[in-house]
């Protein structure tokens, strides 16, 4: 088989010494003409007539490329002979053409042929994923940058890539940057910073378009999950709670109930309630977890009327508020000297 192919190499080769070029002819075709649309009128163009193609045997010689266009010789005609895709045939390379001989015998005589295959816009931009996951804490400051993936568009030209576009634009901006080497590089900057208390996951679509007649676009999709940090000390429900209890109520008894509230996520959102220690801190126990005040002491009318008491809620990340408690001890006429008094009266 080699020597078969060198030999004909060779007989070209030989034969084109000989012989003569007789002429030449170009066309520009689109991609993607389906099988029999016309390339040009050879016959015509090259001012041969069709008797002579028939006498000559005229032939297509494209050495050994694929024999992408045919020669109808009863017409005298140039057909394609199987799809151009411009982007196997040439991929980025511009401009893409097919060259070729047509070879006619008795006498021996070549015609050169260039047939230009132009672009035509059939890819869309596309991003090799559908999706890019982030994760990003809101204490990230405002002009931080995150790279994302650039998409590709096989076509040339203004049908090949032409800008990107980021929606919506409520914190990020895009930033793409033309490198030395002539890459795009794609990030979205942040410019109002995040809040995870105001939203958790936010979905952004980045879009690229190519500058082809209609355009053609892709889309990928941005998913942010906004990580928390303890930005939010906890709340108090109310400024102040009031209780009234008897002086004499046993141990144990109810007084109120302390509620704080705290936007943060997980631990930096958890509520620890706390007495510091003070002087009425032995008489009164808070539920760590639920913040029921307990009477754990014993009341004293004659002694203090009202108590002052501030419940710490605090969060594990450590930012706390006091909730204050004001306790009104109530009488219970236990000092039997006082009736006696009033009898006397
Ligand atoms: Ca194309
Ligand atoms: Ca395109
Ligand atoms: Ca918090
Ligand atoms: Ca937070």
């Amino acid at each position: 088989i080699i020597w078969y192919v060198l030999f004909h190499v060779l007989l070209f080769i030989s034969v084109l010494s000989l012989s003569s070029v007789h002429g030449q002819v170009s066309y520009s075709i689109p991609e993607e003409m389906v099988k029999g649309s016309l390339v040009g009128n050879i016959a015509q163009d090259l001012g041969l007539d069709i008797k002579r193609l028939k006498s000559g045997k005229a032939r297509i010689y494209t050495g050994d490329s694929a024999e992408y266009i045919e020669l109808n010789k009863e017409r005298g005609v140039l057909l394609i002979k199987d799809k151009i895709d411009r982007e196997a045939l040439c991929g980025p390379t511009t401009p893409c053409a097919l060259h070729f001989q047509i070879i006619l015998e008795n006498p021996m005589e070549f015609y050169t042929v260039t047939v230009e295959i132009i672009d035509t816009n059939d890819n869309p931009p596309i991003f090799e994923r559908s999706e890019m996951k982030f994760e990003i804490s809101e204490s990230a400051i405002a002009g931080a940058r995150f790279v994302l993936d650039r998409a590709i568009d096989d076509d040339v030209g203004v049908n090949g890539l032409q800008s990107y576009s980021l929606k919506p634009t409520d914190n990020f901006v895009l930033k793409s940057q033309s490198r030395s080497n002539g890459v795009t590089n794609v990030e979205m900057v942040l410019q109002k910073p995040l809040d995870r208390e105001k939203q958790e996951q936010i979905s952004l679509i980045l879009t690229a378009v190519d500058g082809g007649e209609p355009q053609l676009s892709g889309t990928m999709q941005i998913l942010i999950t906004v990580l928390d940090i303890n930005d939010n000390a906890p709340v108090c429900a109310q400024a102040e709670y009031k209780a009234r209890i008897s002086e004499v109520a046993p141990k144990g008894t109810v007084l109120t109930t302390v509620s704080a509230s705290d936007t943060d996520e997980g631990s930096n959102g958890r509520i620890s309630y706390s007495i510091p220690k003070s002087g009425a801190a032995r008489l009164f126990e808070v539920n760590k977890d639920n913040g029921v005040v307990n009477l754990v002491g014993f009341m004293d009318y004659e002694k203090t009327k009202h108590y002052q008491i501030d419940i710490e809620a605090r969060d594990q990340g450590g930012l706390a508020d006091n909730c204050k408690v004001i306790i009104e001890v109530t009488d219970i006429n236990d000092n039997p000297l006082s009736i006696t008094s009033v009898y006397q009266m």
